[in-house]
């Protein structure tokens, strides 16, 4: 179970040898090793390695709950002292780890029980916090780091320059702001927030204006370059202290296959999906080739970065309006049936509950309605980034999220509510076990589930009158769901193929913003706006890279949700397409979701996979086969164009 250690182990197993032998050669065996020898001589046993497990498991627990208190308070208040308490709970953490890290591989050659093997491995797989170096000055600057990164990214504030159209906007916020009674004057000059400039991508088609606010967030991002080349440096010497080759490869160890075979198996879900991205595109480049013109948007070239109603492009349902199929078929608009239904944020968090207990699932703890927190408050700075907690890894539920009444949070709030659900049917369980069977799973409960909200299931809750049948209306639907899923599995590939090759050193510092184009090019067909530099640092202006959270769970979780939804679809007696069913209602797919759930980590994901599917692979098959009708559908509508572009 655990992976081959080769340079840490092969030393001492040549040295053991060596000590009643003839001496090795000196250059090959520093003399800081002798003392390790002692250690291999007197062996640890498995009991040890029991025993060890036990009080790790105890410590990381005492540990994991102080930093995510720590963080959970930061998250809801942010000022400089919780900002400083949650940085030394995290030292803390990391301190141990990294010594924990580096005892278990003292047990490396022991046959030992599955438990305590699995346990130690999961330990060695830890990836967040990522492993700090033992130094001690080293670890601190790795850690200030990591809270500067974010903490640029947090604050980011944009003033447009004076003539633009964008300050205009900026000025009409500033006035609302003003009635308010919000008080910071840079935001009273005008000056705008991400998600302000989000709001613009969002809603405004107007190519120099959203020009304006696409530059303006990606401005920002040039201030954290020189942190994040730092940063590499050291999270990259903390991997190799345990035995990685850098902070990449430990990032691809946690698949329970080898690093180099989790690439190449991501590669080959990649492979599976092109095609249908590349229809999309090609109908979506035609048709904004048609709104902006061909000088904008070429009709066989890249589509501009800025135009896809999205600050990172990775999802493009904004832009539903522009690329509508049939313009005078029904669309399904849940935002408006929402607020027409008198939703609020509560009653959106329980209407996301009501799905989970309708499969038999238990409701959530009465102490999730009193922690959590659905509303931006007055008056303090929070993280408005949608969240999910077990703060003390023992049922104590929460969410923390800015809800807006509209169909993309009712989403996000399934999403948050799937972590949520895992948490709840594994906190019993040691705590390395307490996670998702690998990333992916947890990220691809919550969206299993809201595949399920279908036009025959908001008819069902009251949401909406009438459900139409026909074709026309139907591709409109499957449209607006490709915007989301389909759009976003190049951007779910790329952002971690950049950072895996950055870690790596394939990716050098002076290439940083040349190879991040490179494979949005590569992968998604997409050009920058308007001319980059070595001075611009692009990838930064996505959160993920200055929080250093790792990616590819989110494009194996758009994979693997349409795999959990088929099975789970079949476990609730649905017959006909895949595109139709919901499993509302269903406790045999309840009981099926549960049973995996409870596995946690505690067994290599193709047995969990194994569990609800009948398979131990990952495949997209059930995500091409939800997306049969549109797919013929953009087949015929491009026929005539040359899709793809150049890599
Ligand atoms: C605070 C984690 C979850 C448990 C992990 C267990 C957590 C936050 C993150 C937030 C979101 C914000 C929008 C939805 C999720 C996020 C990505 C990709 C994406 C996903 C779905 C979607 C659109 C985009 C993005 C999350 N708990 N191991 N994380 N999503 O760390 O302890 O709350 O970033 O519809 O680019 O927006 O996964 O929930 S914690
Ligand atoms: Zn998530």
């Amino acid at each position: 179970m655990l992976r081959a250690l080769p340079p840490l182990l092969i030393p001492l197993t040549a040295l053991s040898l060596a000590a009643c032998g003839p001496k090795p050669a000196p250059e090959k065996t520093p003399v800081k090793e002798t003392a390790k020898v002692e250690v291999k001589i007197k062996g640890p046993t498995a009991e040890e390695a029991k025993a060890f497990v036990a009080e790790a498991d105890a410590e990381l627990r005492r540990l994991f709950v102080a930093s995510s208190e720590a963080e959970w308070e930061k998250n809801t208040n942010i000022t400089d002292e919780t900002e400083a308490a949650a940085a030394k709970a995290n030292e803390a953490l990391m301190e141990y780890l990294g010594g924990a890290i580096k005892k278990a591989t003292t047990f490396a050659d022991l046959e030992l029980d599955p438990e305590t093997a699995r346990q130690l491995h999961l330990l060695r797989v830890t990836a967040s916090p990522p492993p700090a170096p033992a130094d001690a000055a080293a670890r601190a600057e790795l850690a200030s780091i990591g809270a500067k990164m974010e903490g640029i990214y947090g604050k980011g504030l944009h003033c447009p320059p004076k003539a633009s159209k964008l300050a205009k906007v900026g000025a009409k916020l500033a006035k609302e702001k003003k009635a308010k009674g919000v008080t910071d004057e840079q935001e009273l000059a005008g000056c705008m927030r991400l998600g302000e400039l989000e709001d613009v991508l969002a809603e405004s088609r107007d190519y120099e204006l959203q020009l304006e606010a696409w530059r303006g967030w990606h401005g920002l991002a040039r201030e954290i370059r020189p942190h994040y080349v730092r940063f590499v440096e050291l999270a990259n010497a903390g991997a190799k202290e345990i035995q990685y080759a850098d902070l990449g490869e430990l990032w691809r160890a946690g698949y329970d296959m080898s690093p180099a075979d989790f690439e190449k198996e991501s590669e080959r879900l990649w492979q599976q999906v092109k095609p249908l991205y590349e229809q999309l595109h090609c109908y979506v480049r035609a048709e904004l080739s048609d709104k902006y013109g061909a000088d904008k948007v070429a009709a066989d070239g890249l589509i501009p970065a800025h135009l896809l109603g999205n600050m990172w492009a990775q999802e493009w349902a904004n832009i539903y309006p522009e690329v509508t199929p049939y313009a005078k078929a029904k669309s399904i608009d849940v935002t408006k049936a929402l607020k027409k239904g008198g939703y609020d944020e509560l009653k959106m968090v329980k209407l996301g509950e009501s799905f989970f207990t309708s499969l038999g699932l238990d409701p959530l703890p009465a102490t999730f309605w009193e922690r959590s927190m659905f509303q931006k408050p007055e008056g303090r700075e929070v993280v408005c980034h949608a969240s999910a907690w077990d703060v003390t890894f023992s049922d104590d539920l929460r969410i923390k999220m800015c809800i807006k009444i509209n169909s993309e949070d009712l989403i996000t709030i399934h999403h948050e509510l799937g972590h949520n659900y895992y948490f709840h049917y594994y906190f019993k369980l040691p705590i390395l076990f307490q996670n998702g069977a690998n990333d992916g799973f947890h990220e691809a409960i919550g969206d299993a589930l809201a595949l399920s909200v279908t036009p025959a299931y908001l008819k069902q809750i009251g949401l909406i009158d009438a459900v139409t049948s026909d074709e026309k209306a139907l591709i409109n639907l499957q449209m607006q769901d490709a915007l989301e899923k389909v759009a976003f599995l190049p951007f779910g590939k790329l952002i971690d193929q950049w950072r895996w090759d950055v870690f790596s050193g394939a990716i050098t510092p002076d290439r940083y913003n040349a190879a991040w184009w490179e494979l949005r090019q590569k992968y998604q067909g997409l050009a920058p706006p308007e001319a980059r530099s070595e001075e611009d640092f692009d990838p930064g202006a996505k959160y993920h890279i200055p929080a250093n959270v790792p990616y590819t769970r989110y494009f194996l979780a758009r994979i693997l949700q349409f795999q959990f939804h088929k099975a789970l679809c079949a476990a609730s007696g649905h017959e006909g397409p895949l595109h139709e069913c919901s499993i509302y209602g269903s406790k045999e797919a309840g009981a099926k979701l549960q049973k995996m759930l409870e596995l946690g980590a505690s067994k290599p994901w193709p047995e969990a996979l194994e569990v609800v599917t009948g398979s131990r692979e990952m495949d997209a098959g059930p995500l091409l086969e939800y997306f049969e009708p549109l797919q013929g559908w953009l087949e015929k509508e491009n026929e005539g164009r040359s899709c793809g572009w150049s890599e």
